[in-house]
């Protein structure tokens, strides 16, 4: 009988795991941080800055008056999809006098998660062209709040004018199952875009 080489003791070294770079774009208030935070493994990095009374007219919190922080530089997390992925997590400063931000942070970046509020469908609309412009893939994800309407993809879809390729997934943002959904759609869009490149 052949011996296997794991019969002999010798285990193979696990592989150093592909560690990928996703973003986390959209409005205000529309749920990157809590995102985030739903499946990052290490605490996230959060740089949240209490609203001041001089952000008031900027940070338009109306339908978010719950909302006492904003995140001023960015969130950082990190998610082990497999064993062998990692995923790092940088979520987008949602306001617009940070843009200047997002060419850094674009920066080798695999695909982008672009979170999307149907009640304020149009303050992803720069995020989706951003990510449009560059050739970045991204998943549309809409974050359902307690009470807002529920559209059909199709709908939200149309409303954005997005290519057909573009995913479209109604997520919740503070559910970890479903955020994992989000961003295994964001990387196997890009594995499809790899697969095919490579014939
Ligand atoms: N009901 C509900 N509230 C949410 C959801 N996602 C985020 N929130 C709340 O909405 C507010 C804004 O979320 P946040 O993650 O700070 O938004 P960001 O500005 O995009 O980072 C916070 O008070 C969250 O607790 C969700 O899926 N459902
Ligand atoms: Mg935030």
């Amino acid at each position: 009988m052949r011996l296997l080489r794991s019969d002999r003791g010798r285990t193979r070294p696990a592989p150093a795991p592909v560690a990928l770079k996703l973003l986390v774009a959209g409005g205000f208030g529309v749920g990157k941080t809590t995102l985030v935070g739903a499946v990052s493994e290490i605490r996230p990095l959060r740089t949240e800055e209490l609203l001041t009374e001089a952000g008031r007219p900027v940070d338009d919190t109306s339908g978010v008056e719950g909302k006492r922080t904003t995140t001023v530089a960015m969130d950082f997390g990190r998610i082990t999809l497999r064993e062998d992925l990692v995923l790092y997590l940088f979520g987008t400063p949602g306001q617009d006098r940070f843009w200047f931000l997002w060419d850094e942070l674009a920066r080798g970046a695999l695909g982008a998660v672009v979170l999307a509020d149907t009640r304020r469908l149009q303050d992803c609309f720069a995020a989706v062209d951003y990510f449009e412009r560059r050739g970045i893939p991204f998943t549309l994800a809409v974050n359902c709040f307690d009470g807002a309407a529920r559209y059909p993809e199709e709908d939200v879809r149309a409303a954005l004018d997005l290519d057909p390729g573009v995913p479209v997934i109604l997520c919740d943002a503070r559910d970890k199952e479903s955020v994992k959904g989000v961003l295994v759609s964001v990387v196997e869009q890009r594995f499809a875009e790899l697969a095919e490149r490579a014939g």
